[in-house]
């Protein structure tokens, strides 16, 4: 299932935040969910003296620590940012050379922007039109700028929309491969930019090579195993298909309304296995309990009594498995800067549990493809001379010859073990490394090209030469583009490329084709021989990626970065108001998409639910987190310290909305949702939110429509703290592209209890 959660990387690193002039903060907390992170934006504050701006729907302890905070309407910042780029481009703030040498399709954007004049965004946003030239004045003229995203932009229906345009005002101000600069989005749990990386998303093999024959074709070249046998583990037409994603698996499962599944033959989910999740930290929990009641086996792979085993009512097929915890085992993880670490076993797996990789390779052996499973972890063992492959040592070694799209081949388990062992052998501010570790940065970000290579520590950087971790931009979209009949090079502007390139402008990614033109060198004849008919990405023997670094060439080549995507369905980035907005009035300038067949192999609404529910649903729902507590929560509700820190669930409301409502401080309230979920929980009053919003956060479960099912925990594992899941009354609504659920930006009501 795709990892619903997953945007994008930091181009940066967290302590080059410290080198920013001005921070602009869309949707993230980083006080409250990075607070080790955060105190790089503090000391950029106070050694630096950089501005913190912050635009967020609530006051948070990040807000508390701005110059600026702006409270936006939930859902809005498409326009706020247009707004912005709008009165950059008026008053003459943008970088016209950046854009006219390294960016596609701005005069499109600048078209969009036109219609967000200050009295539009003022509408949209619910704020004071000083407010935004006095953020874009500041913001546009302060560099270098950094821009900070996480989940308040990506939880939306409109989510990748945030997530281009965020970026687009980036380039606009060319803030972009510069330190200080770039669009730094903080990662969430440990490890997930890894996860991403390698491939837990249902839409791509590891390494974003995506489904197509030719991506199969690679990694059976890597794995060692017979494209044959993989493709006949499919039916013929579903292989190169977009798997479910985890926001909508239940839709698999269920079948009773007009929303069909598109799972080929196999039809409908029967079975399922979850190894770290919640799987109801979700909306539409109500769906996810009827699926789960519905499947045929439902297994859990966790270190800890996973709340969904409270929430069905399953009583047979239901297995819980003893998992270790990150402590118990050893290996690469990513962090949220794209640098490698290696991270050892602290202490032996305790009791009864095992590691997850024991568990895989137990299973895989049980289903009789064991030897194709682990293949090339005995291929690696061969090379060393080994009878039995080394774990995880020799996963790494996999990674360094399959990964070349964003880079791994550097980083091999030797380099990245003496990393970590050399921790302090490195500038906490520039990752630049001393002494034996000289001329690498930490953790060796990727893209970390080959052995010799030091690592990327910022993304797109023209001012170093690649082989210091320079580059363009990725050449990713053919030579040409068209927007209305006109023909658009692709390629970096004459004047645009790293020191060092053997190109003085931009050049194509490289293949085994345009070589010898680019580097402006012959290949040997077995050389040639070697890299037939393969490119940078496919080449496992290493001689294009090292020939391109010796010419001061990228293998990915030098592009442009693209603000317009002709198939897309917003070729720019487009305001939409949310499925349930507290604006109907705008629904008719601002529709939302019209419904998707088959997005993620179920159909999802858009346009058919849309329409005016605040007479019944007046109040938008947020939700977020508590610094106290992790994700579904189970980890921090089992810890007595932490449920004493926080110990109940609770919803903010402004004393105002309450006393219209009729409810005081402590009272407790339902809270209905369109979609007929219901809540009970406690009500706290808070100036940190405008009057007619609530918010809650999503860590807790254990309660059911008011309905206590702590009995349902194995014996001796109930959580001290629980309470309701605030994502049983979260709505429907989806994101267009990667289908992460609206659990920002509903709709409720709210009633004492
Ligand atoms: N203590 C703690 N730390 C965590 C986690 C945790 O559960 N607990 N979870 C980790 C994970 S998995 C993740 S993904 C990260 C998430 O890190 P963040 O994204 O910082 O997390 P949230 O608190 O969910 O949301 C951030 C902010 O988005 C705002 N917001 C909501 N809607 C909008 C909107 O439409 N526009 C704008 N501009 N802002 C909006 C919310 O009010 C909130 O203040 O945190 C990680 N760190
Ligand atoms: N309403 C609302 N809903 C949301 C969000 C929101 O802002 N609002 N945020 C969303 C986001 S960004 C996220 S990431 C999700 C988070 O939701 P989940 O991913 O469901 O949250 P976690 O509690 O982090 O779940 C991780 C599980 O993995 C287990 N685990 C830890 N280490 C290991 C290991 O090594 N092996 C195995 N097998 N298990 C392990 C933990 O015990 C825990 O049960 O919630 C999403 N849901
Ligand atoms: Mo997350």
């Amino acid at each position: 299932m795709a990892n619903t959660f997953g945007y994008g990387a930091m181009t940066n690193h967290l302590a080059d935040i410290q080198k920013s002039k001005a921070i602009i903060i869309f949707g993230a907390n980083p006080a409250v969910n990075h607070p080790v992170g955060f105190q790089h934006f503090l000391k950029a504050k106070e050694i630096n003296g950089s501005k913190l701006i912050v635009i967020d729907p609530r006051f948070t302890r990040t807000a508390a620590k701005a110059d600026m905070f702006i409270q936006i309407r939930g859902g809005t910042d498409i326009a706020f940012m247009y707004g912005m780029i709008n009165l950059i481009i008026e008053n003459g703030w943008a970088d016209t050379q950046y854009i006219n040498e390294r960016t596609f399709g701005f005069e499109e954007i600048k078209k969009e922007a036109q219609k967000y004049t200050p009295d539009v965004v003022a509408n949209v946003c619910g704020v004071d039109k000083k407010e935004l030239l006095e953020v874009t004045k500041l913001y546009a003229n302060t560099k270098p700028g950094t821009l900070i995203w996480a989940m308040g932009l990506t939880q939306h229906s409109i989510g990748t929309g945030n997530t281009r345009l965020a970026p687009i005002l980036q380039l606009i101000l060319g803030n972009i491969g510069i330190s200080g600069g770039g669009t730094n989005i903080l990662r969430g749990h440990d490890n997930v930019q890894g996860a991403t990386d390698v491939g837990c998303n249902a839409d791509s093999l590891p390494g974003y090579y995506g489904l197509s024959e030719g991506a199969f074709k690679h990694w059976s070249d890597v794995w060692g195993i017979d494209y044959d046998w993989i493709k006949s583990r499919f039916s013929p037409d579903m292989m190169d298909k977009n798997g479910f994603t985890l926001a909508r698996w239940w839709q698999g499962v269920l079948q009773e309304d007009d929303e069909k599944i598109h799972n080929g033959k196999s039809n409908k989910i029967r079975s399922m296995m979850v190894m770290g999740n919640g799987i109801i930290s979700v909306a539409q929990t109500s769906k996810v309990k009827e699926a789960l009641d519905n499947l045929e086996l439902f297994i859990m792979i966790d270190p800890f009594p996973h709340d969904a085993i409270a929430y069905t009512d399953k009583k047979d097929g239901v297995y819980l498995l003893p998992g270790t915890t990150q402590f118990e085992v050893s290996g690469s993880v990513t962090a949220t800067n794209r640098s490698g670490q290696w991270r050892y076993r602290v202490i032996e797996p305790i009791y009864e549990s095992k590691p997850d990789q024991e568990i895989l390779f137990a299973l895989a052996r049980k289903l009789g493809f064991y030897e194709e499973y682990t293949k090339s972890l005995y291929n690696i063992a061969k090379k060393y001379n080994r009878t039995q492959f080394q774990w995880p040592e020799d996963a790494t070694r996999e990674l360094n010859i399959g990964m070349k799209t964003i880079g791994l081949s550097g980083w091999t388990p030797e380099r990245l073990k003496s990393h970590t062992d050399n921790w302090g052998l490195f500038d906490t501010l520039t990752l630049k490394g001393f002494g034996p570790m000289q001329d690498q940065y930490y953790g060796l970000p990727w893209p970390c090209w080959n052995q010799n290579h030091p690592g990327t520590p910022n993304l797109y950087d023209e001012h170093l030469p690649v082989s210091e971790g320079g580059s363009g931009f990725r050449q990713n979209f053919g030579l040409t583009q068209e927007i209305n009949g006109k023909t658009y090079d692709m390629l970096a502007a004459k004047n645009s490329f790293p020191p060092k390139s053997n190109i003085k402008g931009g050049y194509p990614e490289i293949t085994a084709d345009n070589i010898e033109k680019l580097i402006g060198k012959k290949l040997s004849n077995e050389e040639k021989k070697i890299v037939q008919g393969k490119n940078w990405k496919t080449d496992l023997s290493m001689i294009l990626v090292n020939k391109a670094l010796e010419a001061g060439l990228c293998p990915f080549g030098n592009g442009r970065a693209r603000m317009y995507v002709g198939e897309w369905i917003d070729k720019v980035p487009t305001h939409r108001e949310p499925i349930h907005t507290p604006r109907p009035d705008l629904i008719e300038k601002y529709p939302t998409y019209a419904d998707k067949s088959n997005h993620w192999r179920v159909d999802t609404k858009y346009q058919s639910l849309q329409k005016d529910y605040t007479k019944e649903f007046p109040i938008q729902l947020n939700t977020a987190r508590l610094v106290t507590h992790n994700g579904q929560g189970i980890e921090a509700r089992v810890s007595l310290a932490l449920s004493e820190i926080n110990p109940e669930m609770f919803i903010n409301l402004h004393p105002n909305t309450a006393a219209n409502l009729g409810l005081q401080d402590g009272d407790m309230v339902w809270v209905y949702s369109p979609e007929g979920g219901k809540a009970k929980i406690k009500l706290k009053l808070s100036f940190s939110i405008k009057e007619n919003v609530a918010f809650a956060p999503f860590h807790w479960a254990g309660i059911f429509r008011g309905k206590n099912l702590s009995q349902n925990y194995p014996q001796g594992y109930i959580p001290y703290s629980i309470g309701e899941n605030i994502n049983g009354v979260t709505n429907y609504g989806y994101d267009i592209v990667t289908q992460i659920p609206e659990t920002k930006c509903g709709l409720c009501r709210i009633e004492k209890a």
